[in-house]
């Protein structure tokens, strides 16, 4: 038998498939298909790391594994490449975010290749590719039309040195992340989808969802469903009527303020001559704190804005303060304040000396209307970055936005040369001069006018809401997704990840059911099942990072020698799933030795018959690998192996060694299903081995302990039996050869003494 060489092993196989197309997915309607898919990745330029293999390798796992079950599997693949990355990449170097992401895709893809993945490499889409945002942009005009994409102005984070909008959590203690330059808050136009409009669903179908229950809680939360009343409070003065909402309409009685947030749109109204520079300077102040400071528990602050209000149950003239714990985005960003019964607007009362009053509660249907509220805000997708996808939306002379006509997509990315946004607050789209005027027909004036295209482009996330469905008909070139293949092939089985919890999670779903009410999907939760599997950490438990040094770099393992049968088992083998774990090199070395093992049992079969560790080995590795248990399997293999090493194997346990091995290392298993001259079809088990229980007998010769035998429970009822198997033993028939004086059999003990 040759040595175990695994390099050599995996170019044969890898071409093999290649050249076969053996993962080729193709709708069977008589056979049950099985779809399972990672998280879209992001190929960065640093190339796959170990985190990507443990991800991608769980999928494979899961596909081979049912494929050998004859299910008919899709395992497709594809590249999330718009974004900040490519971006930045441009802005310091010049180059075009598409050459940067051209030759990042293509290395990732010869990366991902030599881990030998079941991938349909016919299937490989790409967000940044026109063809794909084409359908992105379809999918916008669909829910534009519905009035679930909408313009709204709003309060955004604005970094007046790189003149761009910030996210929340690229704002770093009121500064920019980039520059380091204060932020402040501007008023801006933004692009929205109306995600709120469909929270109640979102929230009720997620208990029937087989998704780990953490994931559940932090959407429940995220949508953060509140029920309770809003109340008007009309103003002394005749200023606007104050609407607050609030979950506890029964302590109305001891409500003996009011507080809206900063940004309360008829704040102005509300001050006068004496109150109105400190409440601007309140708010001008307030605006730079992030939401998450404002609900710190930190000491209260406000200002009391001049005004009072009519408590409509006592009918008290109780002031009105602005204050900074009130948030502009929820209820209706003005609340009554019950300092008796809440602590926030205790500590408030507190502070500001102002009365608390323990009330009697009263009727919660007494004043007001009953009303839910949801933390959940509106998706806002406006971007005023270049490298994404442009929103397919042109102005007329007055400013309102038309569509651009389905037949007109895609709006391509115009070239420019310069990638940073302007200081207009607009991308780097407005300066491609030609690109940004467009003759278009306004139905408002019946004539076609020249308009000017809109130059934010959508968040990202936009773009992977909806490839789920495009995998199932990647290329075609008439409808975001084929009517027939989306009937086959979905929703997804088996979706894996280790990210976007909230986010990307939440709009997949809510672009499923939007999807689903417009008659273009056939189901309504896109994800039947959901794995969310752990970190890889550093060996010293750290996170991976290059300024750390401490990254392990997944092709290093391979061209070490180890081979990427190695490194897809070792890191099903490094711990629960759902756990982080640390790498560790010695057990890199260890899961190597056990494949060279399965390869050296190969040179040398034997007539032994393990029938029932064998049938044990089948039932634990296929159960364990249905419950996601991929660490124990491999553990229960590992096993196998020792025991074949110790008793010699069959070919009849060979080759279900090579079958339950053929998931984590599917080239070594290849191989050695070819030498052994059979198919990978999944092995069963029998109970029939399973169910009487064995127990371990000890045989010593002379007081000396010799053999271990496995018998069955009800055998050891019979000591002649017992004896003759274990005078039958080579281990124990090397020193009675020249006869046997006597042997006493302890039944309770599990233990024969024979004396020689
Ligand atoms: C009076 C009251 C009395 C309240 C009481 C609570 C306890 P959840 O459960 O999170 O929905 N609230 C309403 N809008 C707010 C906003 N924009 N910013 C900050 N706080 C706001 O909380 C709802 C409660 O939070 C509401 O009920 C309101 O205070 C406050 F004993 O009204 B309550």
């Amino acid at each position: 038998m040759e040595r175990y060489e695994p390099l050599k092993i995996e170019q044969k196989w890898q071409k093999i498939w290649a050249d076969n197309k053996t993962f080729k997915a193709t709708e069977k309607p008589d056979t049950l298909k099985m779809y399972i898919a990672e998280m879209f990745p992001y190929p960065s330029g640093a190339g796959l790391h170990v985190g990507h293999v443990r991800n991608f390798t769980i999928v494979d796992v899961l596909a081979r594994f049912y494929a050998q079950q004859g299910y008919n599997v899709m395992r497709p693949f594809g590249y999330d490449t718009f974004g900040l990355p490519a971006e930045n990449y441009a802005i310091k170097t010049g180059t075009a975010p598409q050459e940067v992401t051209k030759i990042n895709i293509n290395n990732f893809r010869k990366q991902a290749k030599r881990l030998g993945y079941a991938i349909d490499w016919d299937r490989e889409i790409n967000t940044s590719d026109p063809d794909y945002y084409k359908w992105t942009q379809w999918c916008f005009l669909q829910l534009y039309k519905k009035g679930l994409a909408y313009q709204k102005e709003s309060y955004q984070w604005w970094c007046p040195e790189d003149q761009t909008v910030l996210a929340n959590e690229q704002v770093e203690n009121g500064k920019c992340w980039r520059c380091g330059h204060e932020v402040e808050k501007k008023k801006m136009k933004q692009w929205f989808f109306k995600i709120t409009e469909y929270a109640d669903e979102l929230l009720s179908e997620i208990d029937a969802l087989d998704w780990p229950d953490k994931i559940k809680t932090m959407q429940k939360n995220w949508i953060g469903r509140s029920a309770g009343a809003e109340i008007d409070f009309e103003i002394v003065g005749g200023a606007p009527k104050i609407k607050v909402f609030t979950t506890r309409p029964d302590t109305i009685l001891g409500a003996t303020f009011l507080v809206v947030a900063p940004e309360y749109p008829s704040l102005d109204a509300l001050t006068n001559d004496d109150t109105k520079e400190a409440v601007k300077a309140y708010k001008t102040a307030a605006l730079k704190k992030s939401e998450i400071e404002r609900q710190e528990n930190k000491e209260k602050t406000g200002v009391f804005t001049g005004s009072y209000a009519i408590n409509p149950a006592t009918k008290e003239k109780i002031p009105v303060y602005v204050a900074d714990y009130v948030l502009a985005g929820y209820g209706t960003g003005a609340i009554m304040a019950v300092p008796a019964y809440d602590d926030r607007d205790r500590e408030f009362a507190e502070k500001f000396d102002l009365p608390i009053v323990e009330a009697e509660f009263v009727d919660r249907d007494l004043y007001g209307t009953p009303k839910i509220t949801y933390k959940m805000r509106d998706w806002l997708i406006s971007r005023q970055r270049y490298w994404g996808c442009p929103i397919p939306i042109a102005y007329d002379k007055e400013g309102n936005p038309h569509p651009i006509p389905e037949d007109q997509l895609p709006v391509l990315i115009p070239e420019v040369e310069d990638f940073r946004p302007d200081n207009s607050g607009h991308s780097a789209l407005a300066k491609a001069k030609d690109w940004l005027k467009v003759e278009l027909y306004n139905e408002d004036t019946g004539k076609v006018e020249e308009m000017t295209r809109e130059t934010d482009t959508l968040d990202g996330y936009a773009c992977s809401s909806w490839y789920l469905w495009r995998y199932a008909s990647p290329h075609d070139k008439k409808h975001a997704w084929d009517e027939k293949a989306i009937k086959y092939w979905e929703p997804v089985d088996i979706y894996v990840g280790a990210d976007h919890a909230v986010a990307h999670l939440l709009y997949v779903r809510f672009w499923c059911k939007f999807f689903a009410d417009e008659g273009y999907l056939p189901f309504r939760e896109p994800i039947k099942k959901l794995i969310y599997h752990g970190y890889i950490n550093a060996p010293d438990g750290k996170k991976m990072s290059k300024s750390k040094g401490n990254v392990i770099d997944p092709l290093d393992v391979i061209n070490d020698g180890y081979g990427a049968d190695t490194l897809r088992t070792y890191e099903m083998f490094i711990g629960p799933v759902e756990l982080d774990a640390a790498w560790d090199p010695r057990s890199v070395g260890g899961v190597y030795r056990f494949l060279n093992r399965c390869w050296s049992l190969l040179g040398n079969i034997s007539k032994a018959d393990n029938i029932i560790i064998r049938n044990k080995t089948i039932k634990k590795v296929t159960t364990d690998i249905v419950k996601c248990n991929f660490n124990t399997a491999v553990a229960a293999l590992m096993e196998y192996v020792n025991e074949l090493y110790k008793q010699g194997a069959s070919k009849e346990d060979l080759i279900a060694l090579a079958k339950l091995l053929k998931p984590f290392a599917p080239h070594l298993a290849s191989e050695m299903l070819e030498r052994l001259d059979t198919d990978d079809e999944w092995p069963k088990w029998d109970e029939k081995y399973l169910t009487s229980d064995t127990v371990e007998v000890i045989v010593q010769v002379n007081g000396k302990l010799r053999a271990k035998l496995t018998v069955k429970t009800e055998d050891l009822e019979d000591e002649e039996k017992i004896t003759s198997l274990a005078l039958s033993d080579e281990k124990v028939a090397k020193y009675t050869k020249n006869g046997v004086k006597k042997s006493i059999f302890v039944k309770k003990a599990h233990l024969l003494n024979i004396v020689v």
